[in-house]
């Protein structure tokens, strides 16, 4: 297979270098975990992305969730547009926000009030600020390779480029801010019902990804899921469900609508903010009015409740209302699973197709990845190939095994077929 010239992207890149750390603005954009050299983008536009060198690929990666409409969805551009004509911030409270936040309350089941933030890093850390802060209590129960963005308290065994470059405890996280952490392996409902034996007067939070995408996918048994929500219950801790990537994603209430679950504290981002930088938290009316200034937990931000984020926001989340893309999404999802499966079969390669609707990944694993060290077993080098392979053939795949895929509404079955087609090339050239 002919490797195209990527030589714009790779003087981008050496210019970036110069004045960027690493080049880039998010270590998960590095390639670090495929090799080469990230590719530079010129525009996005509805399923595929445009890079400098001039070539077009099919986006399996949506900006790594937000983008489940495709890229510059037309109602979502005029939002922006019709948004900006008034102003980008005023640093006070607007309608648009609340409207938002209606939307959100209405479409999540267990979120009764809800706080808008800028990243889902500062949505995951004001949520344990306030499972503290409502407890009086300082033990936070994370999994190991979930990801819950940067804050020091959670990068401790940290999923997604954390994993990826293998930096789970970053230099610069003092012991302290990891002395009340507690980590457990995702799925073992033994070791979770242990710590609670032991400790549970001390545990204020438990914080999870209800369905894993920063170890590549992973899904959680109905026995850890429905130990979880009786264990904290039984001891008076929170239950933090962080929805940043499944949240509007695998339904329009999230996984735990998917689940029928009611967590205490729901964590979203991504799909929230329609691609520009919002997120939130919200939860029962009880904890979030401890919320300042309703209550004594403190958080805030100069750009928070943004308005030309909140009406990308609110033009993503009327679409996605008034489409209800969901079968549609699981349809495609189904294509390429299927096809993948018979791909990686016939490659004879050991491989494990995890997916939930339009999230999913290809691990390169002979065993069914069901936590972090049973992921972190997989042929991470084969997978770098095959995202080379692929993206030689116009299909742009995360660039790590620890990542999660997404389908968007603007694919096509005829785009699925072309990607498997891609595949089964693909998947002989590196077997
Ligand atoms: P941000 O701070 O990146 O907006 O959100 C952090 C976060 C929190 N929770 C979950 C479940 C997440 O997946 C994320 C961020 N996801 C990564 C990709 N797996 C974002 C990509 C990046 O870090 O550049």
């Amino acid at each position: 297979m002919p490797v195209p010239s990527r030589v714009r992207s790779q003087q981008a890149f050496a210019r970036a270098c110069q004045v960027i750390p690493g080049g880039v603005n998010s270590p998960a954009r590095a390639f670090g975990g495929v090799g080469g050299n990230p590719l530079f983008i010129d525009k996005g536009e509805g399923a595929y992305l445009h890079d400098l060198d001039g070539h077009r690929y099919l986006d399996f990666v949506g900006s790594w969730g937000p983008l489940i409409l495709g890229h510059a969805h037309p109602r979502v551009v005029a939002a922006i547009e019709q948004a900006l004509r008034r102003g980008t911030t005023y640093g006070a409270p607007t309608e648009s926000e609340t409207e938002l936040a209606e939307l959100i309350i209405q479409a999540v089941p267990s979120i009764e009030m809800v706080r808008l933030v800028s990243s889902g890093t500062e949505a995951a850390m004001s949520a344990i600020r306030l499972a503290r802060g409502s407890t009086g209590r300082e033990v936070i129960i994370k999994f190991a390779g979930c990801y819950h963005g940067h804050v020091d308290s959670l990068l401790v065994a940290a999923g997604s480029s954390a994993t990826t470059l293998g930096v789970p405890n970053s230099p610069g996280v003092p012991r302290g801010a990891v002395a009340d952490t507690l980590v457990l392996r995702y799925n073992d409902t033994q070791a979770l019902e242990d710590a609670f034996r032991t400790q549970g007067a001390r545990i204020a939070g438990v914080i999870l990804e209800p369905v894993v995408g920063n170890m590549g996918l992973v899904i959680p048994t109905t026995e850890f899921r429905s130990a979880l929500r009786r264990l904290t219950h039984q001891h008076g801790a929170l239950l933090i469900y962080d929805e940043v990537m499944t949240g509007f994603r695998l339904a329009y209430g999230g996984a735990q609508e998917l689940f029928q679950e009611m967590p205490d504290v729901t964590v979203l981002g991504k799909i929230v903010g329609g691609g520009l930088p919002l997120a939130a938290y919200g939860g029962r009316a009880e904890v979030m009015k401890q919320v300042m200034p309703a209550g004594p937990v403190f958080q805030a931000g100069t750009l928070s409740g943004n308005p030309l984020a909140v009406a990308a926001g609110i033009a993503t989340l009327r679409e996605l209302r008034e489409q209800a893309p969901y079968p549609y999404l699981e349809q495609l999802g189904q294509r390429l699973a299927t096809g993948l499966i018979q791909a990686a079969k016939a490659s004879g390669l050991p491989h494990q197709l995890a997916r939930v609707g339009s999230m999913w990944t290809l691990f390169f694993n002979p065993d069914p990845v069901t936590d972090y060290e049973v992921a972190k077993r997989s042929d991470t080098a084969r997978f770098g190939r095959f995202f080379w392979a692929m993206m030689n053939r116009g299909c742009y795949l995360p660039c790590s095994q620890f990542e999660a895929a997404f389908l968007m509404t603007v694919h096509t079955e005829a785009q699925i077929d072309q990607t498997l087609a891609a595949a089964r090339e693909a998947l002989a050239e590196i077997g």
